[in-house]
């Protein structure tokens, strides 16, 4: 086909083809940057791009790259994109495709594949797989484009496909083939499309906002869930003069930290446990009640019966685990808009009496929490480490946080305060380790902040690899190891006495700072929470890529950091 167009077109007219057509595309809808890790056959499409000023950041590992297109999603509303190879490499990316859309991230996985007539003849072609067939179930979308004209519709497609509605991943297949047909610059402008409005509001029905604010307003003990739809949302002023005008405690979901401040007089995040037993009313904003909300019922939300008033752009989301009285399916700009539009100027505020309690409980769990924050002893523990960076983080609230592991998470999780929206990236829905320095890099490219890792060392082992390309792209980001020589604790020992060490713990005491200055970067070792402090200060005021090697005590966590409840454990003893 490409030969045939290019002997009947005009020696003089200009030609394009399917290369420069997906950079076309791609940029006349505002992607600015791609994610990848080249190879056949997309090596020319990133070169070309690159060329053609889009930013091309090349990772080590495609599901990183496919991480840093995800979150790249969540902090633009615009789709991340990840360009991978055939088979392995598109394997590698799927599972971040998988883990975007769980979360419910806007990304395009585009992957080149192998020839369609020798794939599906199965003939052993380089690197052959039925790359479509396998992305379907594990994404929102699926695409594949067979001809140079289609490519606008193509990723016009994926756009809206990914952004609109629950936004997701979408995974868009070009064979190897396609991308060197030929056809005329003229045709091949005429082909692209440019996406108008790809995520329309949803209004929510005002019968659904009446049947809300009903429930609302019969409320005694009313809770605000904030999940991480209403930090995607970018509605952040709506969203806290709701908040506000109602004066109802709220609890923000982890990556909703800092839509308000966590030192807000209502943030009822150190009163987590009260809240959830003792509310009666629910209102949920873009979050769901899976197993981080433990399914909306169960020993956690107490013995009294709740009403759930939930806001999701997901209708299918409404009685997923529990009844919702009042489903409001809509955005959330308009669902909380419309909220407010009901309120009257004599709407009553959450009464006093359970504000005080909220209050007073939230007190009482700071005050507790204060002096393990303050301890400055060699090694450190989790608190300890962690009291200094909340510090960091209180001085430089535009900061970037990214958290994974187990305890690294979850004390983070509670100690470090956030300032402002989205700027807490973490493992999210199914509690994912790996998405470290693929969150790092994107967080650093897309909003020139400095990022602050806070990494477990197993956490870390996922996707370290990519410190090469932080030192590569110069990027504003200091990882911190708590290296605590293990996943959990490093303090196992193999029961038989055998020479291999136990299966949850690692080199002792490794020095994974070198691994950064291998780099070019920074490598700091600290052992106390002031070295710690001194240090990540440093790096964050430098820009300059860091990585320090915070040594936590051996035996500081807990299993499963705080899940242990869903961890199996054997009770059976076998005699010897
Ligand atoms: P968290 O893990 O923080 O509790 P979830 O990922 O479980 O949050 O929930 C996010 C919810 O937000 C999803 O159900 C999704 O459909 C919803 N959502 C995402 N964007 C929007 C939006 N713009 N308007 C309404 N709902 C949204
Ligand atoms: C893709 C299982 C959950 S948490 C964790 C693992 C391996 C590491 C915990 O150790 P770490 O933190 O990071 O050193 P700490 O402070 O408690 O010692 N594979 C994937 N995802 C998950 N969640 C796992 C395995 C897991
Ligand atoms: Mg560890």
């Amino acid at each position: 086909m490409s030969v045939a167009v290019a002997q009947s077109v005009d020696a003089q007219q200009e030609l394009t083809d399917g290369f420069h057509l997906v950079i076309d595309a791609l940029k006349l809808n505002d992607i600015n940057t791609i994610y990848a890790v080249p190879g056949i056959p997309i090596s020319d499409l990133c070169r070309m791009a690159q060329g053609e000023g889009i930013r091309v950041i090349s990772f080590r590992h495609e599901q990183n790259a496919g991480n840093a297109a995800a979150i790249a999603g969540y902090l633009t509303q615009k789709p991340g994109v990840c360009l991978t190879v055939s088979a392995p490499g598109f394997l590698n990316g799927l599972t971040a495709l998988a883990n975007a859309t769980t979360n419910c991230f806007p990304m395009i996985l585009i992957s080149g594949s192998s020839e369609r007539e020798i794939v599906d003849l199965q003939q052993g072609d380089y690197e052959e797989m039925d790359q479509l067939a396998i992305a379907k179930p594990l994404c929102k979308a699926a695409f594949r484009v067979l001809h140079a004209q289609d490519v606008g519709i193509g990723i016009a497609r994926a756009i809206r496909a990914a952004c609109s509605g629950r936004p997701g991943g979408v995974y868009l297949d070009l064979p190897a083939k396609f991308f060197s047909q030929i056809m005329t610059a003229e045709e091949g402008n005429k082909s692209l499309v440019k996406v108008i409005d790809a995520a329309p509001e949803q209004i929510p029905a005002p019968s659904a906002v009446k049947r809300a604010l009903d429930v609302l307003k019969g409320a005694k003990r009313p809770l605000i869930i904030l999940g991480k739809g209403a930090s995607y949302a970018q509605v952040d002023d709506k969203i806290r003069e709701l908040v506000e005008k109602t004066g109802i405690p709220f609890l923000p979901m982890s990556m909703a930290k800092g839509i308000l401040p966590d030192t807000h007089p209502q943030s009822a995040g150190a009163a987590r446990s009260t809240v959830l037993k003792d509310s009666d009313v629910v209102l949920l904003i873009g979050a769901r009640l899976n197993w981080l909300l433990s399914h909306g019922k169960g020993k956690s939300w107490g013995s009294e019966p709740k009403k759930f008033i939930q806001i999701d752009i997901e209708p299918k989301e409404m009685d997923s685990n529990v009844e919702i009285v009042a489903p409001l399916v809509g955005d959330i700009g308009s669902c909380v808009s419309a909220l407010l539009g009901g309120m009257d100027s004599k709407w009553a505020k959450a009464p006093a009496d359970w504000t005080g309690a909220v209050n007073a409980k939230k007190e009482a769990n700071i005050a507790k929490m204060a002096p393990k924050l303050m301890n400055n002893a060699s090694p450190m523990n989790y608190h300890s480490a962690l009291g200094a960076l909340r510090d960091v983080i209180k001085e430089r609230p535009d900061a970037i946080l990214v958290n994974e592991g187990a305890n690294t998470l979850d004390l983070a999780r509670g100690i470090i305060d956030m300032y402002k929206p989205r700027k807490r990236l973490d493992v999210g829905t199914w509690g994912v380790m790996g998405i470290g320095m693929g969150f790092a890099v994107a967080a650093a490219v897309e909003t020139g902040q400095p990022v602050l890792a806070v990494e477990g060392d197993s956490a870390f082992g996922f996707s370290g690899m990519e410190v090469e390309t932080i030192c590569r792209y110069n990027l504003p980001v200091c990882v911190v190891i708590f290296n605590n020589n293990g996943i959990y604790r490093g303090t196992d020992v193999n029961p038989t006495g055998g020479p291999d060490v136990a299966p949850m713990v690692f080199v002792k005491d490794a020095r994974y700072d070198k691994m950064m200055e291998a780099f070019g970067g920074v490598g700091v070792h600290v052992t106390t929470p002031d070295e710690l402090k001194r240090a990540v200060a440093a790096a964050m005021d430098s820009g300059k890529p860091t990585l320090i090697n915070a040594v936590i005590d051996p035996a500081a966590g807990t299993e499963s950091g705080n899940i242990g409840s869903l961890n199996p454990q054997s009770a059976v003893v076998r005699k010897k």
